[in-house]
């Protein structure tokens, strides 16, 4: 079994690092004896507050009410900026690399200061105060960093939108949030090509009759389309901002940002998290899993529209005083090597990207990576989908020269950082495992009754207790927030997950039990899409699983039922995958379409998905029992027909 490969701890790091292994079981068992004790000091340790809390925390699960450091008070970026200013005011915050390789620029934090505090009195100037919701649709761009920081600087609550997301996913998103105020890039670049992000705004913003504002950045300088009295040029409003402002004083409670994620049924939810724990817990992960040391350059990959582009770009990072990369461009542009360039350009010692990545630079061959050095790196992460060996071994053996730990990352959208990972000084390593959990935090493994189960496990992961970095609600919802995560298993935060444990203790994430889909690293509700494909008028039903993919993880194949009467054909095909580009995102495009004039469902009406499932696998021995079917020839009838995905 694949569980019996071990890495042990790689002694140049342990003996360099912040946390060994003694250590981290010392610090883990303390986190879990005497959790507010703990927490407590962490608090002191890594944050600068106004006022210290009353308590530390107060929680009821079944009511989905998670609350930490209360009373207490702080700014976020006076913990990211202003306490940096005496000791590292000239050192670089952010090193920008563009999607052109020519293109690069750097910003110390002192001018990412002076940036911050002005686009925050432009957002002031325009009638935006604490509490408001700013949506912020964006490419990797430095000044991404600014207005994001601008927001928590006054206490507006950020919604990001992916910037590949189209209009429609972003028209979605400003309404249910109610944003009034909106920046977006003229124009931005990915690999060698334009992403019209403007035009998607100003077609979203017909549909938004409250959005008052549009702060356009200009970034290919291209003539865009203009709307008087609604849009503001980013440059000019700056040029003419104060350069003071102060920090709106909140409470560690209140909203730091809402960020739409997928889940099983209906449309995205806006995860709320909120400002003292979550900034508490992006900042603690930030120095440990990554063993970040001052003077480090560290990248992560993310791109800001994603949690892990808030957690570990941003808000990590800059709390710890690092310098960050923020990346524009992707890994295979202008050539398979351009994340290992940039690695060597800029002496990166920390990198942080995604298994899709990882697999797919992988197929390319060991010769793009051979012709560079990397020998600044000394840590290598993995998130957003589980790793699997293979990909795990290049990672560590030809990327990382089998001198760099490789830190598997378990986390999601709703728990604000890093749960199950490695530590680089501290655990010694298996491919494929996320291994042990962070301080504080209580993973177990369930069946489906909900009984706990001890020891060698495999069932569904759940967390016992909370940590600071824990969603607090769904924006607009919060019934929602109870009903899809702590209402399953009472008394547990419900992650959607399934995992094994071995004997080793170590945790091995098996993927989703529900209806999400992991494409390429991006979650992706199978509803979203199905919802996408019935807006077509010769749809009259659909259903969508996932099926392995080589290099994505997941591909998506969806099942789709037309009007009596109507014929498949390949253009009506390629008008179905426009409608799901239109509506969700091109990351969302069915990698096979297959006309299906009937579905396996149970008398009650229920969609097998299961046997569907199978089905895109290519599995067809063992398609269980289908004797509850309405009408089990429909069966037949798919896999005689079954399509080849592209
Ligand atoms: C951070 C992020 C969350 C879902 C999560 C799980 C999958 C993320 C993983 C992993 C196995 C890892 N996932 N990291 N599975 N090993 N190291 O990705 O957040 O976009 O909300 O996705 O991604 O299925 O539930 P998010």
């Amino acid at each position: 079994m694949s569980d019996q490969k071990l890495y042990p701890v790689i002694p140049a790091i342990a003996a360099s690092a912040h946390i060994d292994t003694d250590r981290y079981h010392e610090m883990y068992r303390r986190s879990i004896d005497d959790p507010e004790a703990f927490w407590s000091e962490q608090a002191e340790q890594f944050l600068d507050w106004e006022r210290r809390w009353d308590s530390v925390l107060a929680h009821d699960y079944p009511r989905g009410e998670i609350q930490w450091f209360i009373g207490g008070k702080l700014n976020v970026t006076v913990n990211c900026l202003d306490r940096h200013l005496a000791t590292r005011g000239d050192q670089i915050a952010i090193i920008w690399e563009g999607d052109d390789p020519s293109h690069h620029s750097t910003l110390t934090y002192r001018e990412l200061h002076r940036q911050v505090c002005k686009f925050a009195n432009v957002m002031k100037s325009q009638g935006v105060g604490k509490g408001d919701r700013v949506c912020i649709y964006l490419p990797m761009i430095a000044e991404a960093a600014v207005v994001i920081l601008a927001c928590a600087r006054i206490g507006a609550i950020h919604s990001i939108v992916f910037g590949g997301f189209s209009a429609d996913a972003l028209r979605d998103r400003i309404l249910d949030a109610d944003c009034r105020f909106l920046i977006c890039a003229d124009e931005s670049y990915r690999g060698g090509k334009i992403v019209h992000s403007k035009l998607n705004v100003d077609k979203a913003a017909k549909q938004c009759p409250n959005l008052r504002t549009v702060v356009v950045i200009k970034h290919t300088g291209h003539d865009i389309p203009w709307s008087n009295g609604r849009d503001v040029c980013y440059h000019e409003a700056m040029q003419s901002a104060d350069e003071t402002c102060e920090p709106e004083l909140m409470d560690a409670e209140d909203p730091l940002f809402i960020l739409y994620t997928s889940g099983s049924t209906g449309l995205p939810k806006g995860v709320l998290h909120t400002t003292g724990g979550y900034l508490l817990y992006a900042a603690m992960t930030h120095k440990y899993v990554f063993d970040y040391r001052e003077g480090d350059v560290y990248w992560c990959t993310a791109d800001i529209g994603w949690i892990t582009g808030h957690s570990y770009v941003l808000y990590g990072p800059l709390c710890n005083g690092a310098t960050t990369l923020m990346f524009e461009g992707v890994p295979t542009y202008p050539e398979p090597d351009r994340f290992w360039q940039v690695i060597d350009k800029h002496r990166g010692n920390i990198f942080y990207t995604a298994p899709t990545a990882i697999r797919a630079l992988m197929a390319q061959g060991d010769a793009y990576v051979q012709r560079t050095g990397r020998d600044s790196l000394r840590v290598l992460g993995s998130v957003g989908e589980p790793i699997n060996p293979e990909a795990w071994e290049w990672y560590y053996r030809v990327v990382g020269d089998q001198r760099c730990p490789v830190v598997d990352t378990w986390w999601q959208t709703e728990t604000g950082g890093i749960l199950i990972t490695p530590l680089p000084g501290a655990t010694a390593l298996k491919p494929g495992s996320a291994t042990l959990p962070f301080f504080g935090i209580q993973p177990a493994i369930l069946d489906p009754e909900g009984h706990p189960l001890d020891g060698e496990a495999e069932g569904i992961l759940v967390l016992t207790f909370p940590w600071p970095g824990q969603a607090r609600s769904v924006y607009g919802d919060h019934q929602r927030f109870v009903d899809t995560y702590f209402s399953k298993f009472p008394g547990y935060y419900f992650a959607g997950d399934g995992a094994r444990r071995d004997a080793d203790g170590y945790y091995w994430i098996t993927g989703r039990i529900d209806d999400v889909l992991n494409v390429s690293g991006h979650r992706l509700g199978t509803a979203e899409i199905e919802s996408a494909l019935v807006l077509h008028d010769q749809v009259a039903e659909a259903a969508v699983v996932g099926f392995p993919h080589p290099i994505k993880g997941q591909g998506i194949y969806a099942y789709v039922t037309l009007n009596v009467g109507v014929e498949g054909n390949e253009t009506l095909k390629a008008e179905l995958k426009n409608l799901v580009r239109e509506e969700v995102s091109a990351i969302a495009l069915p990698d096979a379409i297959q006309w299906s004039p009937g579905l396996p469902k149970t008398r009650s009406g229920k969609i097998m998905r299961r046997i569907l499932r199978k089905i895109a696998a290519n599995e067809f021995s063992d398609l269980g029992d289908t004797s509850t079917l309405a009408d089990p020839a429909v069966v037949e009838q798919l896999v005689a027909n079954r399509q080849h995905p592209s």
